[in-house]
Formats: structure tokens, C-alpha cells, sequence
């Protein structure tokens, strides 16, 4: 079938005037039926600057409708958006303007003179694009004819790119489909009951899969309002809950709300649906929740290559410390390193692999990298370590891609470790996850070398500060006269791990 996404979502606009797209705590609003109209006026402002079928425009602007609405404008030019995180350093945003080649750049309208001369220099148009309206786009499209038609594509067309860091420090471009994010945005509208009366709190970032498309695609195919938060802040989540029905988030957002004391029965009474997924939920955690406020938290799994795979079912036993079944047409095998599949009556923990219409076709650009993922009958190897009961259902119990997952942010520890050995002194370093009760696993970096001449810990902090986003700094670095090694060579991080753990922990 091919389909522009955006035609599937726009048959699903409620027919009343007076239906809401999103609300925002400030009081601004946009009802479904003036979607259609904006997005068709944006559309017209970004063929002005040249945007078209296939190509790429990088989006690095805060949270906001109006940014919701450059993306539905991208899907009707069949144009591709590359949405990145406004943490990232201007090393960082230089490195995905060079790989991406976008034709347009939009960014914040305070932007700073070295974002700016990085696009230029790319080539690229800029604009500007802020909350309430502001920046250069806004003007544009008030100068610009609106195009109502809906570019055709076919269904391997890419709709977006979404960026994930690599096992090797050089994060990747995840290319996905509008047939892609049709098919998870079908199933997970449909598995998880979402219909017009409810009301989605959307505190998630826009610029990963978990917020652009899975909070926003199940909204949007029921037609339902979406109470839309610049980011998770408690105040404003706890105001806000007795108005929702269904809540999205990373495990940071169950622990920071078990946290407070006002989460209680009687503010979420309206709640029908929490869901949680991107890192794994301690059990004790859904324990705590279930205690406090009488809801069991609907766990997920998924990846940015292959958005949802696995889910605990509505109706249904969800149990916690697993992540449920396969989504309907995703194929799911437990496998050994070299692929051979595991029987499900064994129980065993393997790599779990996948197949199906969700699954990503390719990384932009790194055909080589592409393959190496994929088994040859077309199965991704998702690096995750899963179990598979007899009945299917599914539990990750580790990893094994070398990854730490911070708040719901995947951070690859080789990125960190090649900007460590590249500071005075130092000649290795392992960066490693410790388990912490807020985000999950913080960062904790440890450095060996000479040290007359590796930096203090502050410094070495201050230095990374110029290369990394603050959420890839770690919280603590310590040095050491060498790092432990097996006989292969190899740092043992596992050995790093339990030293660290008592002494960083929450600290
Ligand atoms: C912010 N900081 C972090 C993180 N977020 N550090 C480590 N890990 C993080 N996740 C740092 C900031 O740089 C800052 O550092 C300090 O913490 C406070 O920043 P603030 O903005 O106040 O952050 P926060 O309120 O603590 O945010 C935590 C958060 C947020 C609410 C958990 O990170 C969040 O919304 N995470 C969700 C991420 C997400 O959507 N993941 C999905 C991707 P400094 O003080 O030094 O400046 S995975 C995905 O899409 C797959 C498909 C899936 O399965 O879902
Ligand atoms: P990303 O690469 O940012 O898309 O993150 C995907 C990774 O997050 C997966 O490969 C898993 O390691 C992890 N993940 C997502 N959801 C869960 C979950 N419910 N439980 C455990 N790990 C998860």
C-alpha cells in the first residue's frame, strides 16, 4: 500500500470544529480542524526555500507545536526530517550537517553564529522556528502560497531519519519509512485502545521515536487531544493528570512521580493507560506505582531502528520485568551469536532478532553498517539479550551492545572514551553505566595514563563540555595507574562496575 503518512493520519481528524490537536499549559491551542490548513500554509513556506520530495531538512529547535506542525509539513512534501537534540555541541551539530547534506536547516530564532556558519558553509537554507509563532519560518509562511496537495510516495520512502549512536562513537542515521511508521502506528493505535476521548500527556522530547511517533501517531490516528508539555516537569505533570487518560514516558518519569507525594488514587482517576518503555522498568518500581495509585504500567520495548517490537497487552496479564508479546506482523526469534535460533521451549536467553514491516530500511549513508545488522533471510539483530517463554512473551535481561541507558537516552560509552583519549595524558578509559534510582544508570568515566599529566576530574569535565551534550558527560571520572584487562587484552568493564557501584550510586 502505498500511502503518504500523512493522508492515513488526516482521514482520522475528528469532523467536530471544536476537537483538539494539543493544549499547552500556557493555554495555547490548535484544533484538529486547523491542522490541515497550517500545515498546507508550512508546506508552502518550505518549497520556498527549495524543500522537496526526498530531500533533508535538520530540525534543532525547542519543543513546541509549531514544531509538530514542521514535521506533518515534511510528510506532505514527502520531504525527510532530521530532528536532533538542541543539547547537542556545535561539534556534534557540525558532524550531522556534513553526514546529513540537508537542503534546509531550522533552528532556534536566538541561534547562535556557529550554528549558523556551519550551515551556511553546508550550503543548506536556514530558517528560524520558536514557541507562539516567533521566528523567520512563521513570516514565511504568511508571505508563501500554501500547497494543499499531498506529495504520493511509495511505502520505502523515507519520512524520517533519527539519529542513534553507534557501538563504534560515530552515531548513525536510522532511515525510517512512511510504510515503517505506518505499520507500528497502526498496531500500537490499535493495541492499546486508543480512541477519541482520550487525552494523551505528551511530556516526551520530539526529537527521538519515542515522542515524534509513538506518542504522536497514536494521537493523532484516534483524533484525540494531546496535552502537550515543553518537557517532563513535575509540577506541571502532577496539574495536569487529573485531566489525561493515558501518559507516555521513560521509567525517569514513574520514579520521579512515586517520588512526590501528591501521586495518589485521586489524581488519576481519569488515567486509563500508563506506558512505559525506551529502558527497562524495575519491578519494584511498577510494584510501587500499582500500590499507589491502583495502575498496572503497561511496559513496551523498541528500538529507533525498528520503533516498537514487543508489548505487555491492554487486556491482558502485564507482568512486570517483561516486555510482553511481539506486535502484530513483527516476527521475533531468540538466537546465539552466530544466529542460530534457540528453541522457545528452552527458555534460553539469546540475541533477539526481528522481522517485519516496521523495521528500518538502513542506515543513511553506512551501507556497510546496515549489513552487519542483518542476518541474510532479512532479520535485524536488535544487540538486545531476551528470554522467550513457551507462550512468546518476552523479558530482556541485558545487552550485549556496550550501551548505557540514561533517562531514557541511549549513550554510547566508545563516543566519550575517544574524546577521553584524546585529553592530555591520558592513554585509555572505560566509561560505564552505575545503576541510579532517578535516571536508571548515570555515567561514570575511569582514565589511566600518566598522571603528571592527565587533568584533575573537574577539568576533565570542563574539557568534555566543548565535544559532548551535557547528558553524555559523566557524573564522576576517576583515574587509575591501569585498567583491568582480561587475557585477550580487553578492559573488564564488568570488574569497573562493581568497584564503582557502592561509590558512585546516587551520589
Ligand atoms: C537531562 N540530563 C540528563 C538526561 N536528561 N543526563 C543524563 N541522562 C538524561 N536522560 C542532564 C542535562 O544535560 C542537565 O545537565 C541536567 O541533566 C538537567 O537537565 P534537565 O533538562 O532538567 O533534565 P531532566 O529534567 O533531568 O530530564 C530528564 C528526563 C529527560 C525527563 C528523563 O532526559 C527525558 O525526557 N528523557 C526522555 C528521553 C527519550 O525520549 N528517550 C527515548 C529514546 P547539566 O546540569 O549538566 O546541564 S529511545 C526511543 O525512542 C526508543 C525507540 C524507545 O524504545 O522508546
Ligand atoms: P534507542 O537505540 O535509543 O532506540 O534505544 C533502544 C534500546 O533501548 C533497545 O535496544 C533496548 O536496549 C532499550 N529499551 C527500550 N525499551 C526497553 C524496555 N522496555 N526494557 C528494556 N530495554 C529497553
Amino acid at each position: 500500500m502505498n500511502e503518504n503518512l500523512y493522508i492515513l493520519l488526516r482521514k482520522n481528524f475528528p469532523k467536530s470544529k471544536e476537537s483538539l490537536f494539543t493544549t499547552t499549559p500556557s493555554g495555547s491551542q490548535i484544533a484538529y480542524s486547523d491542522v490541515d490548513n497550517l500545515t498546507a500554509r508550512l508546506a508552502g513556506a518550505l518549497r520556498t526555500l527549495g524543500l522537496g520530495h526526498g530531500d533533508r531538512l535538520i530540525s534543532s529547535v525547542e519543543k513546541s507545536p509549531e514544531a509538530l506542525l514542521l514535521y506533518l509539513a515534511i510528510l506532505r512534501l514527502g520531504a525527510i526530517l532530521v530532528p536532533l537534540n538542541t543539547a547537542y555541541t556545535i561539534r556534534e551539530f557540525r558532524y550531522f550537517v556534513d553526514d546529513i547534506k540537508p537542503k534546509v536547516v531550522v533552528v532556534r530564532p536566538d541561534i547562535d553564529t556557529e550554528q549558523e556558519s556551519v550551515a551556511n558553509a553546508s550550503g543548506a537554507k536556514i530558517a528560524t522556528l520558536g514557541i507562539n509563532n516567533t521566528g523567520s519560518l512563521y513570516h514565511l509562511m504568511l508571505n508563501s502560497d500554501p500547497i494543499h496537495a499531498i506529495e504520493p510516495v511509495k511505502t520505502s520512502d523515507i519520512a524520517s531519519i533519527i539519529y542513534t549512536s553507534g557501538t563504534t562513537g560515530t552515531p548513525k542515521g536510522a532511515m525510517l519509512s512512511h510504510g515503517n511508521l505506518i505499520s507500528n502506528a497502526v498496531s500500537l493505535n490499535k493495541i492499546w485502545g486508543f480512541r477519541a476521548d482520550d487525552v494523551l500527556m505528551h511530556a516526551l522530547p520530539i526529537f527521538h521515536v519515542h515522542g515524534l511517533f509513538v506518542a504522536v501517531h497514536c494521537a493523532m490516528l484516534s483524533g484525540c487531544e494531546m496535552i502537550y508539555l515543553p518537557k517532563f516537569e513535575i509540577d506541571m505533570v502532577i496539574n495536569l493528570l487529573p485531566s489525561a487518560t493515558v501518559l507516555m514516558g521513560v521509567p525517569t518519569f514513574y520514579t520521579r512521580l512515586l517520588e512526590d507525594h501528591r501521586l495518589n488514587e485521586q489524581i488519576c482517576q481519569n488515567m486509563r493507560l500508563f506506558i512505559s518503555g525506551s529502558a527497562p522498568l524495575l519491578p519494584q518500581t511498577w510494584e510501587s506505582f500499582l500500590t499507589r495509585t491502583g495502575h498496572k504500567i503497561l511496559e513496551r520495548y523498541g528500538m529507533t531502528e525498528t520503533g516498537m517490537i514487543a508489548s505487555n497487552p491492554l487486556n491482558g496479564k502485564r507482568i512486570p520485568g517483561t516486555v510482553g508479546f511481539a506486535l502484530p506482523d513483527v516476527t521475533l526469534r531468540v538466537c546465539n551469536d552466530d544466529g542460530t535460533v534457540i528453541p522457545t521451549n528452552e527458555e534460553q536467553p539469546g540475541i533477539l532478532e526481528l522481522r517485519g514491516p516496521n523495521v528500518f530500511e538502513g542506515y543513511w549513508r553506512k551501507a556497510n553498517s546496515t549489513q552487519s545488522e542483518f542476518r541474510k533471510d532479512g532479520f535485524f539483530i536488535s544487540g538486545d539479550v531476551a528470554q522467550m517463554a513457551s507462550n512468546g512473551r518476552i523479558t530482556i535481561v541485558g545487552r550485549k551492545k556496550d550501551v548505557v541507558i540514561s533517562g531514557g537516552l541511549n549513550i554510547y560509552p566508545r563516543e566519550i572514551e575517544n574524546c577521553l583519549n584524546q585529553l592530555s595524558g591520558i592513554t585509555e578509559s572505560a566509561v560505564i553505566g552505575i545503576p541510579h534510582s532517578d535516571y536508571g544508570e548515570i555515567l561514570v568515566a575511569i582514565v589511566a595514563g600518566d598522571s603528571d599529566l592527565i587533568p584533575n576530574e573537574e577539568d576533565i569535565i570542563s574539557l568534555l563540555r566543548f565535544d559532548l551534550a551535557r547528558f553524555k558527560i559523566p557524573r564522576r571520572v576517576f583515574c587509575l595507574d591501569q585498567l583491568p584487562k582480561n587475557t585477550m587484552g580487553k578492559i573488564q568493564k564488568d570488574i569497573l562496575k562493581n568497584r564503582y557501584m557502592q561509590l558512585v550510586s546516587n551520589s
